[in-house]
């Protein structure tokens, strides 16, 4: 069975990437698909008792999707003797909550890890060899150059996606896999196993190297230096091509990782193929490959994972570093559709899955450890989520009717960065923090809490704005007339209809000048503007 031929007999049906305009997008059951998700904490689906609570959390925080671990050793617990009660529980459990399904497989890999093999790899580790450190001890890491890792991991998945085939092909309540989980190389750069001392010492492969000279061009800098330092060598082993060193050894790793989890998502994809993606523990700046978690398809490694891994339909940051912005930025280089499968449940998550659904219209958001504990009551960072995503959904149809058409804008503030333009059709828009007005006595304080808004322009004097924290004001660029507000309104969609719920004036626009949503709560607005 090749990809085309299940491709054309499950139809245009399943869940797929799509594009409008130039942003990327994921159909769901044939229609633009905006993920508000969470991802639950590791030890939560392991039983339907443990699920039974968190399942009512879910819904009270509004999420749409949920990110669930699929764990191999619960799922094959002895050699090719599979139990899929788990993964029909949560398919039909989600069904019943009107949520979708993202798996994250717990193969092979989870946090660097071999955590999570069955009892019978991890014992048997003649068979199921592991990675070595450069002193030769076996680390709890299956190697990836070992064809009997790669059987044993490939024949899990391939059952678990004939399973899922079979019991929700129709239904689609599961849209896209992870395979693996931040995959990733400890405690040296590379593994010191015999079959990769062999590799590290054989040519680059072919493929790879005729893959680096066709993207010469757009390779990304940080690859491009490493390999520029070399003079560009064009063949010869690892050492020769890239330099002798612990980044090589980096790239080494990250080419066998890649190819070893295209090797099962590949297989995985022609029994059933929705999407895949692969995501990434940050490397914490300053620290050495072997230090963090090295060789996953990490900014500086995308050169070598694309070439590795032509399976995987995407690369995902997970946030637990600062400097939000900036990481988002270089993994949409190269046209890397952009999702967050985990962010640190933190106070900053509703603003920051605001600015990523605005900024780079993202595929979705989701934090980590979602239900945190679902028995106590929410804490005002879930209210804020659960508004977010109650309002962002609602929005959403209008959202993805602007999608890739440069009529969506996404602004993050704080202390720091307290303003930012953009420019949408003939005007230019000043978004600053409120903090900024000078009426909160906390714009003293050292550090602001973060706004975000996003703007949606919908006719050439209408928008749309959701947020919090961010006061806006306008600029005509096309002639010198000043710029007022016609209309402000706040209200909510029912059925896809707008409903006012109040109309804005006086102190709430500062008398005409502003548009404006103070921190706290999510605001949705819609306002026209005019010219004088
Ligand atoms: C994440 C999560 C879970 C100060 C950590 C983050 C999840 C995994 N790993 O709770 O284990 O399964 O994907 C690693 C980054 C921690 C860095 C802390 C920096």
């Amino acid at each position: 069975f090749t990809l085309f031929w299940s491709c054309l007999l499950l139809g245009q049906s399943l869940p797929r990437l799509s594009k409008i305009g130039n942003k990327d997008v994921l159909l769901v059951n044939n229609a633009p698909y905006l993920i508000l998700g969470g991802e639950l904490g590791n030890s939560t689906a392991t039983s339907k008792a443990s699920m039974s609570t968190v399942w009512p959390r879910l819904k009270e925080l509004n999420l749409n999707t949920v990110l669930v671990p699929i764990y191999w050793e619960l799922l094959e617990p002895e050699p090719n003797q599979f139990n899929f009660d788990l993964v029909d529980e949560l398919i039909h459990d989600a069904r019943t909550n009107n949520l979708k399904l993202v798996f994250l497989w717990f193969g092979s890999w989870k946090n660097s890890m071999s955590s999570h093999v069955p009892a019978w790899v991890k014992t048997n580790y003649k068979k199921y060899p592991r990675a070595k450190d450069d002193k030769g001890n076996s680390q709890e890491i299956l190697s990836p150059f070992y064809r009997t890792n790669l059987e044993a991991d490939l024949n899990a998945y391939t059952a678990l996606m004939r399973h899922i085939k079979e019991v929700d092909g129709k239904e689609n309540t599961v849209i896209m896999m992870q395979p693996e989980n931040e995959i990733g190389m400890l405690p040296v750069a590379r593994d010191h196993s015999p079959l990769a001392n062999k590799k590290y010492a054989e040519p680059v492969p072919d493929h790879l190297m005729e893959y680096l000279l066709a993207n010469r061009e757009k390779l990304n800098p940080e690859f491009n230096s490493i390999w520029a330092k070399n003079g560009y060598k064009k063949s010869g082993n690892w050492a020769e091509v890239f330099g002798e060193g612990i980044a090589t050894e980096e790239l080494f790793m990250a080419y066998y990782f890649a190819k070893y989890t295209n090797s099962i998502t590949q297989a995985g994809k022609e029994i059933y193929p929705i999407p895949a993606f692969v995501n990434a523990a940050l490397n914490a700046p300053g620290k050495a490959p072997g230090v963090y978690p090295s060789a996953g398809p990490l900014p500086h490694l995308l050169d070598i994972w694309k070439a590795a891994s032509p399976a995987i339909d995407f690369y995902s940051p997970d946030f637990y570093n600062p400097d939000f912005e900036k990481w988002n930025n270089l993994y949409t280089r190269q046209n890397n559709p952009l999702f967050i499968p985990e962010h640190r449940f933190d106070n900053t998550v509703a603003a920051k899955a605001i600015f990523t659904i605005g900024k780079y219209q993202a595929l979705g958001f989701s934090p980590f450890a979602i239900e945190q504990n679902p028995n106590v009551e929410l804490k005002p960072k879930e209210i804020l989520l659960a508004e977010t995503y109650k309002t962002l959904g609602e929005l959403a149809p209008v959202l993805l009717s602007q999608w890739g058409q440069n009529k969506i804008k996404g602004v993050l503030l704080d202390k720091e960065n307290n303003t930012s333009t953009f420019i949408l059709g003939d005007y230019e828009f000043t978004a600053s923090h409120t903090h900024n007005l000078g009426w909160d006595p906390k714009a003293k304080d050292d550090q602001w809490e973060q706004a975000a808004a996003l703007i949606v322009q919908t006719a050439k004097n209408e928008f749309y704005f959701l947020g919090f924290g961010t006061s806006l004001t306008f600029k005509n660029l096309k002639n010198n007339k000043t710029v007022g507000i016609l209309k402000a309104e706040s209200g909510h969609f029912e059925n896809n209809t707008w409903k006012v719920f109040r109309h804005l004036n006086g102190d709430q626009t500062h008398q005409g000048r502003h548009i404006r949503a103070f921190l706290g709560t999510v605001s949705l607005q819609r306002f026209t503007l005019y010219e004088y």
